[in-house]
């Protein structure tokens, strides 16, 4: 790219590492272990990073150019040192001197933790905007936490789940910086005190306790522009520097009371996808890192700027699912008791700054905190939510006169709760879901009444994913090839692959994709001898579903279906079948006990199909322990199939389903999430899709009227399989172990119906489904076509779009240029 300086030669290189090594370690580099050549290298790029850095927050200053802060429990962030070196265009140099020093590159970056400060999709998603928000010169900040303990390590033993601690910053992150000078102090607890100021009473908090946060600053390097953004992730520390005092004052105990709950607040990540618990640590954590947050905005803002109601013209907030929503009360408790506005000019200011993004529909995850516990932690915001709620509902009131159950269906507090959606919808000017159809049942289900009170609010923003990762970090050999054709500029707009297209009906090129196809599938099978000591065969069809482990996902119907296949082999020997190995990644949240049981099921049939000498290897079934970021790339470079099959209307949008299209593997689905949408661009014809739409779903739900037992009874096949989980037959030493499966497809358990998730309903669907895909994978000419069709669609996927929309519609960001 025109105007990149290549700033780092070989040799200056080569003696930072030495250099770095010898004043972090005091040791040459025939004593340096890995991990300290890594930590000497990624110093050696930091310092390139930090100019770029430099040089951009100068720039944001002087344009005076308006920033998003974009609020999120979660940054799935991945390694750095990677990424960083591609998009400094430096990686070649880095290798070369890293390989003189007697090193080879690769060990080196596989010696980085993944910072693993989320759970899933959410996370992920908020990685992949910084990336495009950088790469795209937009000024942004990414708010979050700093926890200690981010996702925890899953360690698979005896078949089962077990949790490790991810202690990710044991040998400390060389990105990260300190800012100490940015520290503020954010209070909990006590109770609100008035007293009166120019004849208006001025609300303050008294008798709290103080926890003092403390800024981490990581680098969001943008590609090749000089562009580097920030990832603000909080710690917590005690205040007690701050007031000192209170131990001469002899208020020994809430020192120490301090003490504690610094020490707790930055401590963990909840490991819960899809699902909301209510601890009361995880509302000090939203309080904490979203006050933190907005104090910071709103200094920084005043810094340059006279009249705090300008804000809306240089700042948005959004607000990554409702983890956030506190940002609205804090925003008005700092517009109010701050800076001295009255509740109408706050309120318009902070209903222009706010915007939330939807991640689900699934009712467990949306977020109510019992009034009790909201009040008592937060009484200062406490009070301001009432008064949300009591002029929300006068509003309803005015458009809808007389209708108490809509107040009722409407009201952000109610039966003893605070219902977290609700506020976000009512101070957001913009809701915005993340699939089409996603933003449609929104609409027309899940909040529909806010939908009839603000129709102007809603808007879609189908999900997207970084190509620089997925594809050119991923897969080099593919992104190499991709380049040779159509030149690089896929990398910054990904629109440019559908050029690919020419390609498909030159048989050398397809024997090219697939040969690179299969060098990536021998790559994950050496990756799985080392992990798993399974031996696969990398001819065999990689059909793999990778994500978190939950039931509306329906890895069980996948497993289900290997059982099935698995007797249909035994029964027929001779039948033809070409080899399958069925991957699976997923972490099951601690306390979720079916989903951890759907783990300990998925090796239980494995253990018994991979150690059949009689199928001949026909079936394999792999668990990859620790499915993380790192491994996914490995993973989606080396997949033929993209298992996307949860319920339709449950999978908001899902975004394996697009790092697998990019990567060439064909979709088996459901029409649910942005599959619907990845159909769309690539043909029908170029996927397999089955099962019940999400209309039908939605019907059946509500009428009521679905009985899995008559599946059960009128397919023999399927009850066979069924039996197979009460018999001993996968779990000899315990064949009650599978019982609790068993029931929640047939009879219903904890006052569920059976089969919520319509797996039975599905399941015939299905295993055509995977005929399907056997019949295409045997013409071999055909398959390569389809794979490279999904390639050369994946265009629309990329989040570079997905940000174009959201600066478009909602932010209006404006780009900055940073030269050097
Ligand atoms: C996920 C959705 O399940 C997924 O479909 C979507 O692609 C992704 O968000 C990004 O939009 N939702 C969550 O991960 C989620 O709700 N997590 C919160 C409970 C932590």
């Amino acid at each position: 790219m025109a105007g990149v300086i290549k700033k780092l030669d070989k040799e200056t290189l080569k003696q930072e590492i030495i250099n770095n090594l010898k004043t972090l370690y005091r040791k040459d580099v025939s004593e340096a272990t890995l991990q300290m050549v890594y930590q000497a290298v990624a110093y050696a790029v930091k310092e390139d990073v930090i100019d770029n850095w430099i040089a951009t927050q100068k720039a944001y200053d002087k344009a005076g150019a308006k920033k998003v802060y974009y609020l999120s429990m979660e940054f799935l962030v991945g390694r750095a040192l990677g990424n960083t070196m591609l998009a400094l265009k430096e990686e070649d140099v880095i290798r070369e001197a890293v390989e003189e020093l007697g090193f080879d590159l690769t060990e080196i970056e596989d010696e980085e933790r993944d910072p693993a400060l989320g759970n899933g999709g959410l996370g992920r998603l908020a990685a992949c905007f910084l990336d495009s928000l950088s790469t795209l010169n937009y000024p942004a900040y990414g708010c979050g936490i700093r926890y200690h303990y981010g996702m925890f390590r899953q360690k698979i033993e005896n078949g089962y789940q077990k949790e490790i601690p991810d202690d990710w910053l044991k040998n400390g992150y060389p990105f990260e910086i300190k800012r100490d000078e940015y520290a503020c102090e954010v209070k909990f607890g006590g109770y609100v005190a008035t007293r009166m100021e120019n004849g208006n009473p001025h609300f303050y908090q008294k008798n709290y306790q103080s926890v003092r946060a403390v800024p981490y600053d990581l680098p969001i390097v943008g590609y090749g522009n000089h562009i580097v953004n920030t990832l603000r992730i909080w710690d917590a520390e005690a205040i007690t520097s701050f007031r000192l005092d209170s131990f001469d004052r002899g208020d020994y105990q809430r020192a120490v009371e301090e003490q504690n709950l610094a020490r707790t607040i930055s401590e963990v990540l909840y490991p819960n996808d899809n699902h909301y618990s209510g601890k009361e640590l995880r509302l000090k954590q939203q309080y904490f890192f979203i006050s933190a947050s907005l104090q910071t905005a709103i200094k920084k803002f005043l810094q340059s700027h006279d009249n705090i109601r300008e804000l809306p013209n240089y700042v948005v907030f959004q607000m990554n699912d409702t983890h956030p929503t506190v940002a609205v009360p804090e925003l008005m408790r700092i517009l109010m008791d701050e800076q001295g506005l009255g509740w109408e000019e706050a309120w318009a200011i902070t209903s222009k700054a706010c915007a939330y993004t939807n991640h689900t529909i699934m009712t467990e995850a949306l977020e109510k905190w019992p009034i009790e516990l909201f009040s008592r932690l937060l009484p200062r915001i406490y009070q301001i939510v009432e008064e949300i709620n009591r002029r929300f509902l006068l509003e309803i009131e005015h458009k809808f006169p007389g209708d108490q159950a809509r107040k009722d269906r409407m009201a952000i507090i109610h039966d003893g709760q605070v219902r977290m959606a609700f506020m976000a919808c009512a101070a957001s000017f913009s809701i915005n879901g993340v699939a089409k159809i996603h933003t449609e049942i929104l609409e027309k289900q899940t909040l529909r009444d806010f939908y009839e009170l603000s129709p102007e609010k809603f808007n879609n923003k189908t999900n997207g994913i970084t190509q620089r990762r997925f594809l050119l970090h991923a897969n080099p050999l593919l992104a190499d090839w991709i380049t040779e054709r159509i030149g690089d500029k896929w990398i910054t707009d990904l629109s440019e692959v559908k050029k690919l297209g020419v390609y498909v009906d030159d048989k050398k090129s397809r024997q090219e994709y697939m040969n690179i196809k299969y060098k990536n599938k021998v790559r994950l099978a050496n990756y799985i001898l080392e992990h798993n000591g399974i031996v696969v065969d990398p001819r065999s069809i990689f059909d793999v579903q990778v994500k978190r482990l939950h039931e509306y996902k329906r890895q069980l119907m996948n497993i289900l279906h290997v059982m099935y296949l698995y007797n249909k082999i035994k029964d027929n020997p001779d039948m033809p079948f070409y080899p399958h190995t069925f991957i699976f990644g997923a972490k099951a949240a601690a306390g979720y006990h079916r989903a951890k049981l759907t783990i300990k099921l998925i090796n239980a049939v494995a253990d018994v199909i991979n150690n059949d000498a009689s199928i001949n290897g026909k079936i394999k079934v792999v668990f990859i322990e620790d499915y993380c970021v790192s491994s996914a790339e490995i993973i989606f470079a080396a997949a033929d199939v993209s298992e996307q099959i949860s319920t339709a209307s449950k999978e908001a949008s899902g975004t394996s389903n697009m790092k697998f299209m990019l990567n060439g593997a064909p979709t088996l689905g459901t029409m649910d999430g942005a599959n619907i949408e990845i159909v769309k661009e690539v043909g029908e014809e170029n996927a397999f899709i089955f099962g019940m739409s999400a209309e039908e779903v939605i019907q059946l739900e509500q009428n009521g009227g679905y009985n899995p037992m008559h599946i059960f009874n009128a397919d023999q096949e399927i009850r066979r399989v069924l039996m197979q989980l009460i018999n001993g037959f996968y779990s000899p030493d315990d064949p009650e172990r599978f019982r609790d499966i068993y029931n929640s497809l047939l009879t219903g358990s904890n006052g569920d119906r059976p089969d919520v998730y319509f797996i039975l309903k599905d399941f015939r669907a299905y295993a055509e489904a995977h005929e399907r895909v056997d019949k295409a994978y045997a013409d071999e000419e055909n398959w390569a076509k389809m794979c490279m069709r999904n390639t050369a669609a994946a265009g629309p996927f990329s989040s570079d779009r997905t940000i174009e929309e959201y600066v478009r519609d909602i932010w209006h960001l404006k780009k900055v240029e940073v030269k050097l």
